[in-house]
């Protein structure tokens, strides 16, 4: 079977769910992950006075101590998410499962979401049908290669190499410095201003896992939230006004540094956007990578910051808008609920989209795929014992 969806189609509507978190779970510094105590624990709070700016912080010092996690075992872990859906609907759920019918990452459907205006990013998503839900999730083959390939072409010039290292850097650098582990009013004023000198990592990770809908179909998408504005709000509130997406880039100088900037503020919006995180906060930083100015935007305005600023490239296609790609993103998961049986579970499917053919496809895998996929790939022994113990 082979089904391509044209890159034209779009929703008539796009009715939306307003997003709802219901868990969340971390990875810890050591790379495990955690389900308990995990606001309190992992989530950081934004905390960054316009005055610091005048510091002149240098986002790539401390560098060479960069505690990177290997790209490997940054691919997306169904099965801590798997274990985190298991641990909510035993203890909050009542032993039900979920009422959703599509588990996955949130950065997989920004991917959909902002292919419109995206067209050389490849995408290749891996489908199985179990239990009346489809759970998708990255093809880790083709990611880590896709990767490896994206370093390897960059390492020809040594020198672009680090740079664009250091900018990586540079992100979770301004992460490091903007936020605290705890609310300001538990910190030392030692522990605020030493920030710029902590080792930065990227092991540390706190998931939100949000129940969102569009058109008919229900999702439960996780997704990585950077910090908290301000605070827990109290009695399980809804959490998801208080989340922060962090975000540095190229201080805005020349017209080309707009439009660089306007493509990623789009891509910012499409990933805050799924998981319903309302504000966006950008480090700008010059070619030496020093901090040089702080930006916050509200994740709704941005679709009209976008659209009263068409700043165009020069021979380039249409200027971005934000509904037409939800259009777009409605009409592909629409198509998907309707092309994959729900309920056949000896099929695996494919879903790519090819920058060359620019053909966005499914296509049904092989019998070991299939086999693999429902066996460690995407779903685990355990996940298929709880759900089948808990059928009703
Ligand atoms: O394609 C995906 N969804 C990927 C997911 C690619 C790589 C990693 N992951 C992992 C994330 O690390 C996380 O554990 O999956 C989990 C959920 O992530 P998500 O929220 O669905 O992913 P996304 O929205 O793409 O990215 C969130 C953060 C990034 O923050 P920024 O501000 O850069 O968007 O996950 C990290 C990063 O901190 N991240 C990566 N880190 C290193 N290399 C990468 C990567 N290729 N992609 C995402
Ligand atoms: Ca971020």
């Amino acid at each position: 079977m082979l089904k391509t969806f044209p890159l034209n189609s779009r929703a008539k509507t796009t009715a939306l769910k307003q997003p709802k978190e219901l868990f969340s779970f971390a990875r810890d510094e050591q790379g495990e992950y955690v389900l308990d105590e995990v606001k309190e624990k992992y989530l950081s709070y934004y905390y960054f006075p316009d005055s610091y700016v005048e510091k002149q912080i240098d986002l790539a010092a401390g560098f060479s101590q960069f505690k990177k996690i290997p790209e490997e075992d940054n691919l997306g872990d169904f099965d801590a998410y798997l274990r985190a859906i298991m641990n909510y609907e035993r203890q909050e759920n009542e032993n039900k499962k979920l009422n959703v019918d599509i588990v996955t990452f949130r950065g997989l459907m920004t991917k959909i979401l902002a292919l419109p205006y995206n067209l050389k990013d490849p995408i290749d998503l891996n489908i199985v049908a179990f239990d009346g839900q489809l759970f998708i999730k990255a093809d880790e083959e083709i990611e880590l290669r896709r990767r490896q390939q994206q370093q390897q072409s960059q390492s020809g010039d040594l020198q672009q190499y680090d740079y664009s290292r250091r900018c990586e850097y540079s992100g979770y650098k301004f992460e490091t410095i903007a936020t605290l582990p705890k609310p300001w009013a538990e910190c030392s004023r030692q522990m605020i201003e030493s920030r710029t000198k902590k080792q930065v990592s990227n092991y540390q990770q706190y998931l939100s896992v949000v129940k969102t809908g569009i058109g008919k179909v229900k999702l439960l998408v996780a997704g990585e939230v950077d910090c908290l504005w301000d605070y827990i709000p109290e009695d399980n509130k809804d959490i998801l006004p208080h989340y922060v997406e962090l975000k540095t880039s190229r201080a805005l100088e020349n017209p080309s540094h707009i439009v660089n900037f306007q493509k990623k503020l789009f891509k910012t919006w499409a990933q805050s956007f799924l998981l319903g995180v309302r504000k966006i906060i950008y480090g700008f930083r010059d070619d030496n990578l020093i901090l040089r100015s702080v930006e916050i935007y509200q994740t709704d305005e941005i679709p009209i910051l976008i659209k009263d600023n068409p700043v165009k490239e020069q021979d380039k296609h249409e200027s971005i808008n934000c509904m037409n790609a939800l259009k777009w993103y409605g009409a592909v998961i629409e198509w998907i609920q309707q092309s994959v049986p729900i309920d056949d579970e000896s099929k695996a499917y494919r879903l790519s989209y090819d920058p060359g053919s620019r053909s966005f496809a499914l296509h049904e895998l092989l019998t070991d795929e299939n086999k693999r996929l429902r066996n460690g790939g995407i779903l685990t022994q355990e996940f298929k014992d709880w759900r089948n113990a808990i059928k009703s």
